[in-house]
């Protein structure tokens, strides 16, 4: 991939080279508009290339966490396993790279440090952390919602004498636990895939848990040749109706409230959909995240099952939950709760003896001291506005977007922030993104701001910005939804509780089909909401 710039001034530049920044690229080439794709990796695929825990790996089936803007590639790409690898989905980031041939315009090993609106050109320049500038009518922030770590503030973390990894930057030559004495902190997603398999080489495991968390079996499997065969005989199909779902994938979403149905109906269809696994499970009853009585009948179903898989009974009481079942994001695992059955595993509870420090043997709790060789913080991330933060982005007039978003993100449909003309975010907060199956959800993203792009072009206008009253209603709405549902009943990243400091708002909005309802109208009515110029 090239990483000298022979002409700094671009009609679009891309930050971040993840799924949303390479279909980003593609579409900008499309239109024969000059581009650039800026990465800080050393590598292309973003979550896929920095997330190499033992055990990463999608909980949205393969088929459907693909891409689908080109049916050649959907047919031709075969996945191995209904959840793929992280190793396998960055194979395929690199695909498209190469099968696409966007190689050229990705700079790697390059950070975008600031980028700035200029009122006088109407344009942004934007600084990289090489000493170059960059000048582009548009910018495109495809930096993830999920790719800044979250290290947390914790007494004595750098007087640690073993290595600490973060699951989130975990190394590329892997990490070899075998024999070692290992601890983790957290139990999130990251720690529920990752802890089976350090559990295997490790000599012994210590995982500090401030709060549990719901997991459903994955039953992760070989893809059946037969299954892969019906879903690509119709995929076009398949696609259309995973659209109509309320997270955009295919859940089989019931229409029937968990409350209308008798105990056995109920209890046969969580039965059912703990057997096949996943992330559908939530989709078991049309009012599991909107009734909190409802909630409660799948939170006791999962108490039941975490209580038969643990062998100790109090233990199986610390790892459950006591929060409604979805608030945090749903966990999906192979053998998680399963893995504490084993003598060399132990589970630190740290609400009833909390986290003092961690100093150069290990981590000490208000009772005990815990020595390891190796430390993991499976400590999640500055999710969905840490990325975009980290820039010094300043639109009309100087103003700065940490000033603009002080009391938490404000965006138009998480494509548009008012103040900042020109400058457009992929499943920015405000949008399904973190609440939907992520790739469907950049891809339409992607094609919104490229179609957007094209329509300035074909009617020569050159700005575009978020009106402040369109944004404002937009995210009264986001928040009117959520307050209707079990989101902000618990800490969970959704509200940015998990960063010291950071705002409590409930960031994704909830509902992919009247979101690309929405979106649509806006484009019929003629860009509604923005002021083009
Ligand atoms: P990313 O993949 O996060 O890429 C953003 C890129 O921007 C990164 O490479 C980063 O280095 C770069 N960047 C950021 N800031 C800068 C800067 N200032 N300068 C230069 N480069 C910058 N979603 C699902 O729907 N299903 C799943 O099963 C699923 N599994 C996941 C598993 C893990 C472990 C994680 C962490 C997330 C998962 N997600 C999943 C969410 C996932 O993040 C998205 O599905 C998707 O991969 C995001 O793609 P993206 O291109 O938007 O962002
Ligand atoms: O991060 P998390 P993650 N002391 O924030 C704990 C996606 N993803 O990387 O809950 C002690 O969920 C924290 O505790 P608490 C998916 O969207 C998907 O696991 O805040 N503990 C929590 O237990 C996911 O939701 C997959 O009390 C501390 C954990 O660290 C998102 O990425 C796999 C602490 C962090 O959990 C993030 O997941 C991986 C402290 N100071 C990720 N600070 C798939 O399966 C934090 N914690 C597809």
């Amino acid at each position: 991939m090239s990483s000298i710039s022979t002409n700094s001034s671009y009609d679009a530049i891309v930050v971040g080279a993840g799924f949303a920044g390479i279909y980003m690229l593609y579409q900008l080439k499309q239109q024969g508009l000059h581009a650039r794709v800026i990465e800080a990796g050393d590598g292309v695929g973003g979550t896929w290339f920095w997330n190499r825990y033992p055990g990463a790996r999608c909980d949205i089936p393969s088929m459907e966490y693909s891409y689908q803007f080109s049916d050649e590639l959907q047919q031709q790409w075969q996945w191995s396993e209904k959840y793929a690898t992280q190793a396998e989905l960055l194979r395929y980031a690199n695909h498209v790279v190469e099968r696409f041939d966007l190689a050229d315009d990705i700079q790697l090993n390059t950070r975008v440090l600031a980028t700035h609106f200029q009122d006088r050109t109407q344009s942004w320049q934007i600084q990289l952390d090489d000493d170059t500038t960059l000048h582009a009518r548009f910018v495109v922030m495809a930096t993830g919602c999920l790719s800044v770590p979250n290290v947390p503030n914790i007494k004595g973390l750098d007087d640690f004498c073993g290595p600490t990894y973060h699951t989130g930057q975990w190394p590329h030559e892997g990490v070899d636990f075998t024999g070692k004495s290992v601890g983790v902190i957290g139990t999130g997603s990251s720690a529920i895939q990752s802890i089976p398999l350090i559990a295997e080489q490790a000599r012994s495991l210590t995982i500090f848990q401030r709060t549990p968390n719901y997991s459903i079996p994955a039953h992760n499997a070989p893809l059946d040749e037969e299954y892969v065969r019906s879903v690509k005989e119709n995929y076009a199909e398949f696609r259309a109706d995973n659209w109509q779902r309320g997270f955009g994938a295919n859940f089989r979403d019931n229409d029937t409230s968990a409350l209308a149905v008798t105990d056995e109906q109920r209890l046969a269809e969580y039965e059912d959909r703990w057997a096949r696994g996943g992330l559908a499970f939530l989709a078991a009853f049309n009012d599991l995240v909107f009734d909190d009585d409802a909630n409660e009948t799948a939170r006791t179903f999962i108490q039941g099952k975490i209580a038969g898989l643990v062998n100790d009974p109090e233990l199986a009481q610390k790892l459950t939950p006591n929060t409604p079942v979805g608030c945090k994001r749903l966990c999906v695992d192979t053998d998680y709760y399963e893995t504490f059955n084993q003598s060399h595993v132990e589970l630190i509870d740290l609400q009833q003896d909390p986290l003092q420090e961690v100093n150069a043997q290990g981590l000490a709790t208000r009772n005990k001291q815990y020595n390891v060789d190796c430390l993991v913080l499976a400590t999640g991330f500055d999710a969905m506005t840490g990325a975009i933060s980290n820039i010094d982005v300043r639109g009309e007039n100087g103003t700065t977007l940490t000033e603009k978003w002080a009391e938490g993100p404000k965006t138009y449909l998480g494509l548009a922030t008012a103040g900042f003309p020109n400058l457009f975010l992929v499943t920015g907060p405000g949008s399904p993104s973190v609440l939907s199956n992520m790739l469907p959800s950049i891809e339409h993203h992607v094609e919104w701001i490229a179609q957007c792009i094209e329509h300035m072009t074909t009617h020569q206008l050159t700005r575009i910005d978020a009106q402040t009253t369109a944004q404002e209603t937009w995210v009264d709405h986001v928040n009117e939804v959520a307050s209707a549902t079990i989101y902000p009943n618990c800490n969970s990243w959704y509200l940015g509780a998990n960063v010291e400091g950071k705002k409590r708002v409930f960031m994704p909005y909830l509902g992919v089909p009247p979101y690309l309802e929405k979106c649509r109208e806006v484009v019929a009515n003629g860009y509604q909401g923005f002021s083009l110029t």
